[in-house]
Formats: structure tokens, C-alpha cells, sequence
């Protein structure tokens, strides 16, 4: 039990788990009949190139997701790509600044300008004024981000994207097997966009789908996939490679097996989070849309500075020191990152709603590898930082912010700049 502010691994304590808690630590899969499974897939001389698991993948996902159609990939990033290709999108793309680098990226690289708008308040999603403010002649899509799962404002995107004869589309990285309103993300816009990479709570180890309800844009999303090849030797577009292996749609197969467990561990750790942290003054777990039903992958807290005496990332640095590794998604938003920070073409609007999220909300483990305990442990720290604000402010200006960090910390520490409050 650590009492004394002294104790706390960030001032040189014995932080609380030698081994560290993760954010994005990939949930375990039945590992004896997934060795059986790869094995079987090994011996069965089909290892890429379309074989039958990754189509069996791809009926699972369109099925859960109620979409007529489902392209597996072999990421999220390469997916967006393909999509965008196959719309033949032209000039700007209008996304938020407050996603992963990877929505922006996807677009930049395949010649478009990504053009940032603000997100609301609540869902943390594109907001449909903001990107309003943004489209020029230039535009040709919006690319909304399901951030969390929760779902983005659907209806008035789809509304703005009429009026002004745009493609829409979705970044649902966050979001497999999320609802809004009862209907499945994967089924709005013209194509939906799902990440099964290891640190989500299905996954491929490495892995994507694109789902939609057009069958001509599927067909179109497929040929690229696949080197523009349209039959075995016809090539009839400028293709890449992106096609998901045998290998990885069965690890697939048998993590969506164990959805519903995986979402029910997830939904307890958010109850658990949320009632140890109820009462800790100035830490706010963000909540999901009234009419959504989300995975519940990422536990969210938003710090408020004033309230709870320390700013996010001083919280994060004592969390990181004992062990736990919270992360600080998105921040900065991608607005402020390299290279779109250098031109204001990206950014013409304010995004005061993404400054104000990108220096306050964080992420703490959550997933298979996480009981109550440890939970426990996690919420009783937050508490203990709370109530000791002062005494551990006065400490980190006597040490210049200089804090120590756990042995197993990838993050290069750096000093602490900012004052206490
Ligand atoms: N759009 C959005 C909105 C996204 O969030 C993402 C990806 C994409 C698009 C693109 O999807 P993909 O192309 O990746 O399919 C991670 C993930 O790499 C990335 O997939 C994810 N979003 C993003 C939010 O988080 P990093 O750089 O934070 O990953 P990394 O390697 O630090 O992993 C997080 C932690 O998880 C590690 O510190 C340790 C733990 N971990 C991770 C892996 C991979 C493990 O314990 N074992 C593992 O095997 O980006």
C-alpha cells in the first residue's frame, strides 16, 4: 500500500505491476484450437490469394454487420485507400482532426487533401457544422470516424453530403459490432471501414474489411485489392496489393467466435472503472451515444486539470510509472502533425472542441488481461493522486518535473514542463 508521496513510482517507489497493464494488449484467443486451426491451415498448401477462410471471414463479417457485401484486407489503412480509389475521389476530403494518423494518411497518400473539421463535444465525432464550413469546390467526400464506436451523427452527414454531391464513407476502425439506433455500423454511407488489427478487441492480428451495401463499388474494392487483376491474367486498373492471408482470417474467425464474451469482459471493466472512479472528483469516463450499443474496446476519462490537480499528462506519467500503460489517444489531433501542420490548406477552420480534447482525454487498459483487481488498483492511484494533488505537485517542482519511469516504459521520459495546479 503506497502512502507516503514518496512511494509513488514516479518520485522512485516500487511501482504496483512489474508487468505492465496495457491499452490495446490483444485480447487472448482459445490459443489450443487456434494452434489446431493454423496448423490445418499450414498443411493446406492455400495460404493468401482469396483461399476459404478468408471468405468465410468475409460472409461472418458482412452477415453481423447486415451489409450485402464485405472485402477483407489485409489493414484498415490500405482499406481506406482502396475506397477511396474506387470512388474515384478527386481534391479534398473532409475528415476530423481527432482520429488516428491513419485516416488522414490513407487519404494523403493516395493524392487527396485531407481537410480537417471539428468534433462534438459528446461523441467525440465529425461535426456535421464544422465540416459544413469546410467543403469548398475542391471537395469530394466526407470520411467520418466512428470514434470509441460511437456512432457519428449519420443522418445529418448523409444529409450535407447530398446537398453538396458528396461521396460518404467511414472510418468504423473503433466500431465493429456497434449499433446506433438498432441498425449495425457497416451499413451507412457508401462504405464502411473496420480495423482487426491486434490491439482491437476482435482481431486478425493484422486485418481489415470494407463493407458495403453496393455491390458495383465491392466489385471495383476487390479488383484493387488485388493488383487490378479483374479474371487470373486480365489487369484493368492500377491495383495494389491488400488482400488479407489464410493465416490471419482464422485467427479472425475464431476472435469474432468470442465477441460476445470479449464485449461482455469489456462492459465489466467499464462498470467496474466507472464505480471506483464515481466520486473522484475531476476524472469524467466519457459515456457512449444514449442510442448507441458499442464494444466498449476503449475506456475513455477526460482530466479536468482544475478539478482533479493534476493535468492529463502528469496523470499519465504517474500511471505509466507503476505499470500502467495509459495512452494519450489522439493528441495532438492530426491537424498539428506532420506534414499538415505545415499549410494551412488542411486546417480552415478552428477546431476548438479538438485542442480541448487532444490536451484532457486519455485511455486506460482494458480487454481480456484486466480483472477487478487490477481495475481496483488502477481506480485506487487516480484516487490517491486526487487526494494528494498538492503534496505531489510541491514534489514534482522540487524535482524540476524530472520523473522516473517504469523499466519496461517504450515512451521516452521527458521532464514534466508543466506546473501543478
Ligand atoms: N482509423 C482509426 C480511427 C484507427 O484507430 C486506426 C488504427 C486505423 C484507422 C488504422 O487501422 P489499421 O491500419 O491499424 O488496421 C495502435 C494500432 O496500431 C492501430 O491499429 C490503432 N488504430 C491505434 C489506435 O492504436 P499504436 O501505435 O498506439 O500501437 P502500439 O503498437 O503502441 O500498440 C498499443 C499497445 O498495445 C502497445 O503499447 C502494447 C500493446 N500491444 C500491441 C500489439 C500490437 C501488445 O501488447 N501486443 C501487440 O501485439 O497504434
Amino acid at each position: 500500500m503506497k502512502s507516503a508521496v514518496r512511494h509513488f513510482a514516479a518520485f522512485g517507489g516500487r511501482p504496483i505491476f512489474e508487468r505492465p497493464l496495457h491499452v490495446g494488449a490483444p485480447n487472448v484467443i482459445d490459443t489450443e484450437s487456434l494452434v489446431t486451426e493454423l496448423r490445418s491451415v499450414l498443411m493446406s498448401g492455400t495460404l493468401t490469394n482469396n483461399g476459404p477462410r478468408v471468405r468465410e471471414f468475409e460472409t461472418v463479417v458482412a452477415a453481423m454487420t447486415n451489409s450485402r457485401n464485405c472485402v477483407a484486407t489485409c489493414n484498415a489503412t490500405v482499406a481506406l485507400q482502396i475506397v477511396a480509389r474506387a470512388m474515384d475521389l478527386t481534391g479534398e476530403v473532409i475528415l476530423p482532426s481527432f482520429t488516428f494518423i491513419a485516416t488522414a494518411h490513407a487519404m494523403q497518400w493516395v493524392g487527396l487533401t485531407p481537410v480537417f473539421a471539428d468534433v462534438d463535444p459528446v461523441s467525440h465525432t465529425l461535426c456535421p457544422v464544422s465540416a459544413a464550413q469546410c467543403i469548398s469546390a475542391r471537395t469530394s467526400a466526407l470520411l467520418p470516424v466512428h470514434l470509441w464506436g460511437n456512432s457519428c451523427d449519420v443522418e445529418s452527414l448523409s444529409e450535407l453530403a447530398e446537398r453538396h454531391n458528396l461521396k460518404l464513407f467511414f472510418d468504423a476502425s473503433h466500431a465493429f459490432n456497434c449499433r446506433r439506433n438498432q441498425r449495425p455500423i457497416g451499413t451507412f454511407g457508401q462504405a464502411e471501414v473496420f480495423s482487426f488489427h491486434a490491439t482491437k478487441f476482435v482481431h486478425a492480428v493484422e486485418g481489415g474489411a470494407i463493407v458495403t451495401n453496393n455491390d458495383e463499388l465491392a466489385e471495383r474494392c476487390r479488383m484493387l485489392r488485388s493488383f487490378g487483376f479483374s479474371c487470373m491474367s486480365e489487369v484493368s486498373d492500377v491495383g495494389t496489393n491488400a488482400k488479407m492471408n489464410e493465416l490471419c482470417a482464422a485467427v479472425g474467425l475464431k476472435s469474432l467466435d468470442l465477441i460476445d464474451l470479449l464485449q461482455s469482459i469489456n462492459r465489466r471493466n467499464q462498470q467496474s472503472y466507472r464505480r471506483h472512479l464515481s466520486g473522484v472528483s475531476g476524472v469524467r469516463l466519457i459515456d457512449r451515444n444514449a442510442n448507441d450499443f458499442t464494444n466498449g474496446q476503449y475506456v475513455v476519462l477526460m482530466i479536468d486539470e482544475h478539478a482533479f490537480g493534476l493535468s492529463r499528462d502528469q496523470v499519465i506519467r504517474f500511471l505509466r510509472a507503476e505499470g500502467i500503460f495509459a495512452r494519450a489517444y489522439f493528441s495532438p489531433g492530426c491537424h498539428r502533425a506532420e506534414p499538415y501542420c505545415r499549410s494551412a490548406l488542411h486546417t480552415p477552420v478552428p477546431l476548438p472542441i479538438t485542442e480541448q480534447l487532444a490536451a484532457n482525454i486519455m485511455q486506460l487498459p482494458t480487454g481480456s488481461a484486466l480483472g477487478n483487481e487490477q481495475i481496483q488498483a488502477v481506480c485506487h492511484l487516480l484516487q490517491r493522486l486526487h487526494r494528494q494533488r498538492r503534496e505531489v505537485s510541491r514534489e514534482i517542482e522540487r524535482r524540476g518535473g524530472q520523473l522516473a519511469s517504469h523499466p519496461h516504459d517504450p515512451l521516452i521520459s521527458a521532464p514534466l514542463l508543466r506546473e501543478a495546479a
